[in-house]
């Protein structure tokens, strides 16, 4: 509802009260309320008494209607759960992942303005305040398991993109999964699944960028090793654009993958990587490795020389 009385504001500068709830069929009390929910989330709505209401400006605020609008995926974002606060986005949408059958098409997002419980890799939390952009893609691709680190990598590339897009900055990419600048954190991916031996049921990828977040905010102990894009670039970004670019980049490179043509995101990849060429130390777990990072392999998978030249290929680690 709404949704369209917001449409109608939009199409003219004054729209009478009587005219909405012609429109609309409803009372104009009804259609008074709806403006205040409308003004309650951020929207700057005047009254004049003879002209009626007039829209002044609008939030940034990641609600459906402001990120479907001039939105030009296929079907990446056609649908949106916006749940203003949640634990994770992760979770919905692994629960919401179970229920294809029942309508829950891929592409569907959910998306929230602040994380209680975010989530990292290997049970890591995820600071969440209000100001970034925290999201979750559900998808069913028709490919084998060993793709999931491919898809990690393109997600990556296309938060890159986006952020460049909008902001002029050019980040990096840590593998797997984090988007630096400056050499600090500013956005990471979390991609979960569920597969049998050789086909993905579904994936739900995870994207948690710091937009407009003050440095101050951030927990103390991980301040040293994180950023976010308005300290970058010195003032605001607009949230709600910079999803709609990364949502449409992530569309164009997730078909690619799909018809099974990574080289070229792969290529783009290494234009942005941050880690070829460097020597680290990868925790996998049971074990550290050390060595130069000489490599991403076509299947996403990292290639390590050793001391004694030997070279190993790792699907998944952290770099410490
Ligand atoms: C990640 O894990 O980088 C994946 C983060 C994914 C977050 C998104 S938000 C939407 C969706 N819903 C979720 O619940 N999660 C996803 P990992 O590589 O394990 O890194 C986690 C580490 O990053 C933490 O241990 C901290 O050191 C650091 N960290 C935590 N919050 C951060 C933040 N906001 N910015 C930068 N670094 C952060």
């Amino acid at each position: 509802m709404t949704g369209d009385i917001l449409k109608y504001l939009r199409e003219k500068e004054y729209v009478s009260g009587e005219v909405l709830a012609q429109k609309l069929g409803i009372s104009r009390v009804a259609v008074w309320k709806q403006i205040q929910r409308l003004k309650n989330i951020g929207y700057e709505i005047i009254a004049d008494q003879n002209l009626g209401y007039c829209l002044i400006s609008r939030p940034d605020l990641l609600i459906p209607q402001e990120v479907q609008r001039g939105l030009s995926t296929k079907y990446i974002g056609k649908e949106i759960y916006y749940i203003p606060e949640l634990k994770s986005t992760n979770i919905i949408a692994k629960e919401k992942a179970l229920h294809r059958a029942e309508g829950i098409n891929e592409g569907t997002l959910i998306i929230a303005e602040r994380q209680s419980a975010g989530k990292g890799r290997l049970g890591r939390e995820w600071f969440s305040p209000a100001g970034g952009i925290w999201l979750s893609i559900i998808l069913y691709p028709k490919l084998p398991p060993s793709y999931i680190p491919r898809i990690t990598l393109m997600t990556a590339v296309a938060v890159v993109k986006a952020i460049k897009m909008c902001t002029q900055i050019e980040p990096q990419i840590k593998w797997p999964n984090d988007i630096l600048i400056n050499e600090k954190k500013v956005c990471g991916i979390l991609t979960e699944m569920s597969a049998e031996l050789d086909i993905i049921n579904w994936v739900v990828v995870g994207i948690g960028i710091n937009v407009n977040i003050d440095h101050q905010k951030f927990p103390e102990d991980i301040q040293a090793n994180t950023i976010s894009l308005k300290e970058v670039s010195g003032k605001e970004v607009l949230r709600v654009k910079l999803a709609q670019s990364f949502l449409r980049v992530f569309e164009k490179y997730y078909d690619k993958l799909k018809r099974k043509e990574f080289s070229s995101i792969l290529e783009e990849w290494k234009l942005y990587s941050h880690t070829l060429g460097r020597k680290i130390r990868v925790d996998m777990g049971e074990r550290i490795i050390t060595g130069e990072a000489v490599d991403i392999n076509e299947e996403g998978a990292l290639v390590l020389k050793k001391e004694d030249d030997e070279l190993v290929k790792i699907i998944s680690g952290t770099i410490v």
